[in-house]
């Protein structure tokens, strides 16, 4: 397929794409640190950033029923179906700036070099700015996409915050109508692909010094909650060898979790990253703790098999320790394909743009995950410095961000729908 020549000589996208993920980062619940979360009054911010940079580049733009912002410029005729691009615009807490916001901001540059040029494609472009990838909020992850899938699960309006508030009422707040979510879904024929450009978020990369990759799958996932409960005690009265004490319990599953995990089990990851003790005083011996646990691997059935073999040894420990155990399953998700006919769309994209091909696959979840219930789905991923993310030292050199928002746009002029 000989690529189109782009209208991108000279044009330094890398430059304007860092100022806008610096303007987006300063969008924050806590200053001094990065914390954009779902249905909150920074994401009705970054919403109305994300938009004024979507009108500027020609895009009608719109907040959908979830909070999603959407935009879309129209192809050589109005109606068209769409290619759809985009990413999250929601942060984990104490987050790097360019996990999510990348995908948006690339996006919308390369729509605005197309209207710069008066360039109108024999399909729309569509750039989603996703709700809630991150699932910080609410246990449950991947509601903006789900929503546009039609796949969103109604019983999570019940879910509750840490402060008790739940993802209804956060929703009115937010002045969502929650009984309305359904409006957000998209029918499969109006998106003819999804693509999403996004850091790598891992250090293969940099290892083999490339500035992009092209994905080949998504790992799945399994979140689960899990409360230990004992007896709060006297820290100074009650012996050793009487107490039901939750944290310590808590401490051996976790050590348990990641002996589990580390036996070189074909890339299986375990993850506790978030634990609360309570009552939560230095002399009084924890009688509840919550902890979360995220596990990970590029099979499916292997996952499975180590979530159930991490329950028993955690029923194992509390049984022996005399506590008792409330564990669910709050997310699941099965490893995504990437689109093989848009694999090749990219990589012809990423030769043109005179880089090497390197495949890989993501051991982060991305909204692709749910987007694959409407369409195909591909990825781009830029190399981010050392690896990080998830962290506020997460970073991408602006020559990366250049190359791939190149790499993007020659796909987007390229792009030949499926059949
Ligand atoms: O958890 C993930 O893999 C993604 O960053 N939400
Ligand atoms: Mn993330
Ligand atoms: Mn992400």
């Amino acid at each position: 397929m000989e690529a189109k020549v782009t209208g991108l000589a000279g044009l330094l996208f890398g430059e304007q794409i860092a100022g806008r993920i610096d303007a987006l980062a300063a969008i924050t619940e806590a200053p001094g640190q990065l914390t954009r979360i779902f249905l909150t009054p920074e994401h009705r911010a970054g919403a109305e950033m994300i938009m004024a940079w979507m009108r500027e580049a020609e895009m009608a733009a719109h907040l959908d029923a979830i909070g999603n912002v959407c935009g879309r410029y129209e192809g050589e005729r109005p109606g068209l179906p769409c290619l759809m691009l985009g990413s999250h615009y929601d942060t984990v807490r104490d987050a790097g700036r360019w996990d999510g916001p990348l995908g948006v901001i690339t996006a919308i540059a390369c729509v605005a070099d197309l209207h710069a040029r008066g360039v109108r494609l024999p399909f729309a472009i569509e750039v989603t700015g996703f709700a809630d990838e991150e699932g910080v909020r609410f246990a449950s992850t991947l509601l903006g996409s789900r929503a546009i899938a039609g796949t969103f699960d109604e019983s999570a309006l019940g879910s509750k915050d840490r402060r008790g508030v739940t993802m209804r009422q956060a929703m009115q707040t937010f002045g969502l109508d929650p009984d309305h979510i359904g409006a957000a879904a998209r029918a499969p024929a109006e998106v003819l692909a999804y693509v999403e450009l996004h850091i790598e978020q891992g250090p293969v990369l940099e290892a083999k010094h490339l500035p992009v990759g092209v994905v080949t799958a998504i790992a799945g996932a399994t979140r689960l909650a899990v409360e230990l409960r004992g007896i709060a005690g006297h820290a100074g009265t009650v012996p050793m060898a009487l107490r039901r004490d939750a944290l310590a319990g808590a401490a051996e599953c976790i050590v348990a979790i990641e002996e589990f995990c580390a036996t070189d089990r074909d890339g299986l990851v375990g993850t506790v990253g978030y634990i609360n003790a309570m009552p939560g005083a230095t002399n009084v011996i924890p009688g509840m703790v919550s902890f979360t646990i995220d596990i990970r691997s590029p099979r499916d059935p292997f996952r499975k098999l180590a979530v159930a073999d991490i329950v028993r040894q955690i029923e194992e420990i509390v049984k022996r320790r005399g506590l008792q155990l409330d564990i669910n399953v709050t997310h699941e998700n099965r490893t995504v394909p990437c689109a093989p006919w848009l694999q090749q769309q990219i990589a012809a994209a990423v030769m043109a743009e005179g880089c090497p091909v390197f495949e890989l696959p993501s051991g982060a979840g991305h909204d692709g995950m749910a987007m694959i219930d409407i369409t195909d789905v591909a990825m781009l991923f830029v190399r981010c410095r050392g690896g990080v993310s998830h962290n506020p030292a997460e970073h991408v050199e602006a020559p990366d961000a250049d190359i791939g928002a190149r790499v993007l746009l020659r796909m987007i002029e390229n792009f030949a729908p499926k059949g």
